[in-house]
């Protein structure tokens, strides 16, 4: 029998997807893992009861995430992805030819296997050669002195509670910051600016403290709360606007959403976010 499921915020708002069936369901070491599959978006991840990724809509969350950083980082040969146990993140990192190696940090090794099972048509790269895979604690990985260097970090993890929580932290920030080449270029996910708009501009607080250029840019996440949502590119004074434009043009042809156009729209602030943000 389908059936609705809801994810909750606040106990104030409710956003449900009808489901045809449970393909997956299995509790962790680290969480609830269940795979929906949904009567609008197809199979979808759900993480403790907030969902995570869809088939249908994934590539809006996943190519924002990934090519504003890919197309304006002077250097992208050597990239860390924290997080983005479905794959989604990893396949638009490994679209530039001029990737040599990305690393992927994920503390959930159910989490890739059951994308892998049940989401193959968004982890579409796992097989890359330039791909290594590490199952770990990606807080702890960036903490280590011993690391390369980075051209691009990436961060796609969860909501800031449970396992994700430490994932908005000053000192996690900080470790990504000294991480990343002196012309390096971080981005993340970072909330709705409308249904969770103190959780959004409180991180871009933190975030300023970690790094010396901070910019929110802004896109659609059908799957997630209120649609709206917020990524952030962050560096010590890249301009986030200087596209690269042979880079950026490379892989538009297999984009769904992203474009140079839509690069630059996305980083017009409202009327309400430029006085909080000024503040
Ligand atoms: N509210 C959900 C936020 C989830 C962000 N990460 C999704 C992971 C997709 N790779």
């Amino acid at each position: 029998m389908p059936f609705w499921y809801d994810e909750t915020w606040e106990g104030k708002t409710r956003y449900g997807c009808l489901v045809r069936e449970t393909l997956y369901s299995e509790k962790s070491e680290f969480q609830q893992i269940e795979i929906l599959d949904t009567a609008h978006y197809g199979p979808v991840l759900v993480l403790d009861g907030i969902f995570m990724t869809s088939a249908r809509e994934e590539h809006f969350y996943h190519e924002m995430l990934v090519q504003p950083a890919m197309a304006v980082a002077p250097r992208v040969a050597n990239v860390l992805i924290i997080g983005g146990g479905d794959g989604g993140t990893a396949r638009e990192v490994l679209r530039h030819p001029e990737v040599e190696r990305v690393t992927l940090v994920e503390i959930d090794a159910k989490v890739i296997e059951a994308s892998k099972r049940f989401l193959p048509m968004i982890g579409t790269a796992w097989d890359d050669p330039r791909l290594e895979l590490i199952v770990g604690d990606g807080i702890a990985y960036v903490g280590r002195e011993d690391l390369q260097l980075f051209d691009v970090i990436l961060l796609d993890g969860c909501d800031p509670v449970g396992p994700s929580a430490g994932l908005f932290d000053l000192a996690f920030y900080q470790s990504c910051a000294a991480r990343l080449a002196g012309d390096g270029v971080f981005a993340t996910q970072t909330e709705s600016p409308i249904l969770l708009r103190e959780v959004f501009l409180d991180i871009q607080r933190t975030l300023r403290q970690a790094f010396g250029r901070v910019t929110p840019y802004f896109g659609p996440a059908p799957l997630y709360a209120s649609d709206q949502w917020s990524w952030t590119i962050c560096s010590a004074g890249v301009d986030p606007l200087a596209i690269h434009e042979e880079r950026a043009a490379r892989v538009e042809p297999a984009m769904k959403y992203y474009n140079r156009e839509i690069h630059r729209a996305a980083f017009a602030l409202s009327q309400d976010l430029k006085r909080a943000l000024d503040d």
